[in-house]
Order: C-alpha cells, then structure tokens, then sequence
C-alpha cells in the first residue's frame, strides 16, 4: 500500500499564531517555488566570489548554521548592523517582485489577524540556506528601527518555526508574518528536516523588512 505523508492530508488552514503573527501555509504553488527557488540560486551565485557573497556569519565566539546573502542592507555581525556596502562593494538591491509578494502576503495576513500591522516597504531581506538537519537559534530582529511586520518564506525541507515559545510546522510554499505586538518576539527554527523535499537538499528562507521609518 502506498505511503500518505499524514501531513499532506491534515487540512492546514491559515491561522494565528499569537497576536500578530500568522501563518499562510501553501501560499506559493509547486510553480511559484521553483521559481522563487531559481531566482535566490540566481542571486546567490551573482554575489559569489565577492565580499557581498552569501556565507556563514561569525556571530560572538561562533558560526551561524545557516547561509545568509543580504540583499538592500548587509547584516554585518560582531557587532551586530546594517551597512550599505562591504570593502566598497554595493549590496545587490532588493529584487523587483519582492515587494508585490509582500502586498499580497500582508493583505491576506491581514484577513487572518488585523495585528499584522501595515505592509513593511522593503528595503532590506535575507536569503537564508539551511543545509539538511540546521536551523536557526532563538533571536529577536532589532536591526531595523522599523516596526512594520516581517514577511517570512520557506522553500524546500519541512522545518518548525517557533516564536514566542509556539511551534508551527512549515512546509515548503508556507509563509509566517509577524508584525505589530510579535515583531520583536523570540523565534528561530529548528533542523530542517532531511528527505522531506524534492525542490531543495536543504531549506530556503527569505526574510523581507523595512529598515527605517514607523
Ligand atoms: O528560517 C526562518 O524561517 C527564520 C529566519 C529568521 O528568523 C531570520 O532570518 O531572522
């Protein structure tokens, strides 16, 4: 008999998570991902070989899991800011439909929970590569002064997203914002969950914010 991945058919709908925060699950189609996926494989190649290239970001005495390719603003760590460009050489802008998918992932968050907040102009993103079993620890976002909401993608191998101590299963195609009273929560996610993507060996997440203003 032929295996059914219980997740698949366990109905998901979009719901709050806390107060300002939401999950949109399956908001991408297998098309939308693999074009997303393509157009951050893009991206991260343009950058490589130069001092803006995605990498591992020494964080205190450590290395960060994940790969990180700042796009608008480079997070530069030890210490912790944002800067426009390193060794004189520009951060790749932010890319032309980024900003359309953050309108429609805050209009429909919106339905969900008022809370949201505003939709974030987007001035700055990360574009986060998890390898097979990594994550990302707890940590709450204060480089940008901007409280507009956190619009948050997830491709490829499951993972669980936790913030403000709950759990939330994402799946490849899911999106999770938060904004309003859970912009400055605590969240990271766990190991990304081996053997559960054909799209990607491994997870893709791209974090899209606003840097300055309300
Ligand atoms: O990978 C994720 O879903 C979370 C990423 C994250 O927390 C961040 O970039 O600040």
């Amino acid at each position: 008999m032929r295996y059914i991945n219980p997740v698949l058919v366990i109905p998901r709908p979009p719901a709050r998570i806390i107060p300002g925060a939401v999950h949109l699950p399956a908001f991408f189609t297998p098309t939308e991902q693999e074009e997303l996926v393509n157009q951050a494989r893009e991206l991260a190649r343009k950058a490589a070989g130069t001092p803006v290239a995605m990498r591992r970001p020494k964080v205190g005495h450590g290395q960060m899991d994940a790969w990180l390719l700042s796009l608008g603003w480079f997070w530069a760590t030890n210490p912790y800011r944002m800067v426009r460009e390193v060794d004189g050489h520009p951060v790749p802008p932010i890319p032309e439909n980024f900003q359309a998918i953050a309108d429609n992932v805050m209009a429909t968050a919106r339905e969900i929970d008022p809370l949201v907040g505003p939709t974030p102009k987007i001035e700055t993103a990360l574009v986060n590569f998890y390898p097979p079993g990594k994550g990302m620890g707890q940590h709450v976002d204060a480089e940008e002064k901007s409280d507009n909401a956190v619009v948050s993608l997830s491709f490829g191998q499951d993972t669980i997203f936790r913030i403000a101590g709950r759990d939330t299963l994402l799946l490849s195609g899911d999106v999770v914002v938060f904004g309003g009273p859970a912009r400055r929560a605590k969240h990271g996610v766990l190991g990304a969950r081996k053997g559960t993507s054909d799209l990607l060996d491994g997870r893709l997440n791209i974090t899209m914010r606003q840097m300055e203003g309300s």
